[in-house]
This record gives C-alpha cells, sequence and structure tokens, in this order.
C-alpha cells in the first residue's frame, strides 16, 4: 500500500542513525527517536511555533523526535480564520522544522467539533454547507499533499454519553449531514492525498472504567461498519491521555482491544500520550515516578501489538503546559506530565519510554 511505503521511508528518514547500531550510551544522547527507529517505530510529539524561539528546546525537539504534530495551528480556526481564506504559516513552519530535521509530520486535524473559525456555525446552515466540508478538506490535504505521513481525518466523532443508539458525538456536522459526514470525510482526504496513511483519532479506549469499555465496543462497532462501508481508515489514533493518580489502564482490556483493532487490518498510532499528574502526592519523585510508572504499563501493552507503529507525545517539554492554577488550583504546582521537565531535562517519563521502546 502506497501509504504504508510512505510512511517506512519517513520513518528510515526519522532514524537514519539507527543504522550505525551505536552503543546505548550514544543512543541515549540521540534520544527518544533513535531508540524508537531501533525498534522499527517512530517516537514524535505535538510542537507549536512559538515554541521554537527556545534555542535549547528546539535543540531537544531535533534530538528527540522523530516525526512532529501541531498542537493546535493546523485545526481550522488557525487554518481558516475568514472563509475561503487561508492561513498555512504555522502549518507550513511546523512542517519546515521537521524537514530541516529529517522527522516526518503528521495532520492534526482536518475534521473537529471544536477549535472551528466563529463563521462555521452559521455558514453550515446554508442550502449546499457540504461544501464546506469537502472543499476544506481538498484544500488543506491539497496544501500539504505528499508531505504527510499520516492525517487525522475525524477527531473524537465517538461519545457514547450522548444517548445516541449508534455512540457517534452529537455534533454540529452530525447535525447537519447524519453521521455520512464521516465517510465524505475520509473519502475527500482520500482524493487529496493518495498517500497520507488516514487516521480515526480519539481519547476513550485507553482506561479501566466502564465507560471506556462502553467507549472500546463503540469504537470497534464504528471501524467495522466504517471498513464494510468502504471508508479508507488506515490506522486509529489512540490519543493516551492518562492520569497519574486516576483512573488507571486496565492492560487485559486494552491488549484485548489492541488485538481487534489489528484484525480489523488496521495500524495503530499512539497519538497524544501524556500523563496528568494533578491530584495525587506533592513530593515531585513521587509523582514523577507515578507518570512513568502509568506510562510504561501503557506503552508496554501498545507497543506489543505489532500494529502499532508510532508513538506521539502531547508535546516535549513540562516548559509550555498550562502554568499551575488550571491543573491544580490548590497546590499551584507546575504540571510535569511529559518526557522533558521545563529545563528540557529527561525525567523518568522519559526513561520510561526509552524502556518501553528498547
Ligand atoms: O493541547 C491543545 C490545546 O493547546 C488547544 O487549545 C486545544 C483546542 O484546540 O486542543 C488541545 O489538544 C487537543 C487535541 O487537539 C485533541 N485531543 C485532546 C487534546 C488536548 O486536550
Amino acid at each position: 500500500m502506497l501509504s504504508r511505503r510512505l510512511f517506512l521511508e519517513q520513518l528510515a528518514g526519522a532514524g537514519a542513525t539507527a543504522g550505525l547500531r551505536p552503543s546505548l550510551a550514544a543512543q541515549a544522547e540521540q534520544g527518544l527517536r533513535a531508540i524508537a527507529a531501533r525498534r522499527g517505530i517512530v517516537y514524535g510529539c505535538a510542537a507549536a511555533t512559538y515554541e521554537f524561539k527556545y534555542a535549547d528546546f528546539s535543540a531537544a525537539l531535533a534530538r528527540e523526535a522523530g516525526m512532529l504534530s501541531a498542537e493546535y495551528e493546523m485545526k481550522r480556526a488557525a487554518l481558516e480564520p475568514t472563509r475561503g481564506a487561508y492561513d498555512f504559516s504555522g502549518g507550513d513552519s511546523l512542517l519546515a522544522f521537521a524537514r530541516q530535521h529529517g522527522m516526518a509530520f503528521r495532520g492534526h486535524t482536518l475534521v473537529w467539533h471544536h477549535s472551528n473559525p466563529p463563521w462555521l456555525a452559521d455558514a453550515l446552515q446554508s442550502p449546499k454547507a457540504e461544501v464546506l466540508l469537502t472543499d476544506y478538506i481538498a484544500a488543506i490535504a491539497g496544501h500539504y499533499k505528499g508531505r504527510i505521513a499520516s492525517w487525522d481525518v475525524v477527531n473524537e466523532v465517538i461519545q457514547p454519553s450522548d444517548g445516541r443508539s449508534d455512540g457517534l458525538r452529537d455534533t454540529m456536522w452530525l447535525k447537519r449531514f447524519g453521521p455520512e459526514y464521516i465517510d465524505t470525510a475520509f473519502h475527500a482526504a482520500r482524493q487529496a492525498d493518495p498517500r497520507a496513511m488516514l487516521v480515526y483519532n480519539d481519547w476513550g479506549c485507553e482506561l479501566g472504567a466502564p465507560e471506556n469499555d462502553r467507549f472500546r465496543a463503540v469504537t470497534l462497532e464504528f471501524l467495522s461498519n466504517a471498513l464494510a462501508r468502504g471508508i479508507p481508515i488506515q490506522a486509529l489514533g489512540m490519543q493516551g491521555h492518562l492520569s497519574a493518580f486516576g483512573t488507571q489502564v486496565d492492560q487485559k482490556k486494552l491488549r484485548a482491544f489492541l488485538d481487534a483493532v489489528r484484525e480489523m487490518g488496521l495500524k495503530i498510532i499512539v497519538t497524544e500520550h501524556d500523563v496528568d499528574d494533578s491530584g495525587g502526592s506533592s513530593d515531585i519523585a513521587i509523582r514523577d515516578r507515578a507518570v512513568a510508572d502509568a506510562c510504561r504499563r501503557f506503552l508496554d501493552v501498545m507497543l506489543d501489538n505489532p500494529a502499532t507503529i508510532a508513538v506521539l507525545t502531547w508535546g516535549l517539554s513540562d516548559r509550555f503546559l498550562d502554568p499551575p492554577g488550571w491543573r491544580d488550583k490548590l497546590s499551584g504546582r507546575y504540571p510535569r506530565m511529559l518526557p522533558l521537565d521545563r529545563d528540557c531535562k529527561r525525567k523518568p517519563m522519559w526513561a520510561a519510554m526509552a524502556k518501553a521502546f528498547a
């Protein structure tokens, strides 16, 4: 399959140094991208262009990440602030950084119920509104054609608690077009970029709670129906937003779910991994340990499945996380959710990822 080949080509570029078989110490010097590449997978992360003004961070990013995705600059609110007037500046800068450093690039995301420009909801009420979906996808996926390893075509369209029998989220897209908007989006993406791997991305299948059981069941049904209808979905994106002191991953349930996804012939990508460390202990060492443990329990299962081809964290350094007061109002502690700390030094989560990859 062409898109698979492109992905592997990009993967080879991302791990170009891996062929040299460096010592463990030298590998660590090179960062997670080299360690992941040795195993035949890609490690990457989301970033935002304003972060590039920090030279130490940019160096860490180039050293650690073999793939880049956009934290928000490739969402519709950023790309089409005014109808038909596209602003590719953020996405293009991220892509330029990725290419300069031999990294692959992910597109996030073409269709979502969130982060849309304010004009869109009203425009959707017009008679020929479908072009608002198809023209947009043609323009964006067309602009990045051939330069994207994988696209999150639709994001977070499952929400069993919205009460529909099919478990779909009751968004403005669904209200306007019915569930077929998902088919339309995937076909439009395939047409605009024949080589990108097309991904369905969501967050509800990771944890062990009963509502996650329901989420997993709906997701499997959604994916198998979509494939039966000939929708070109090639991979499931598992966001991987975990919590160190909240509900944990149930490894057995997760394993069974991933096996079922793989049996459908789909690839799996961990697209947005981070571990919320709010609540719990106030001791940094204990919190870092809990974050690393949650990460390891998750990644061990994810990587055990040969369908998993890439792992991305939602950011690389704690420096750019929301300041205290938002996540942990009482303690005022800085969040420590990512592999590198605020000084871009490696934390236990980094070591947990390196071990999971190795
Ligand atoms: O981290 C992202 C934040 O900076 C944006 O303001 C927000 C809205 O666009 O989206 C956040 O990223 C989300 C991602 O796009 C989809 N899955 C959940 C992510 C984080 O909560």
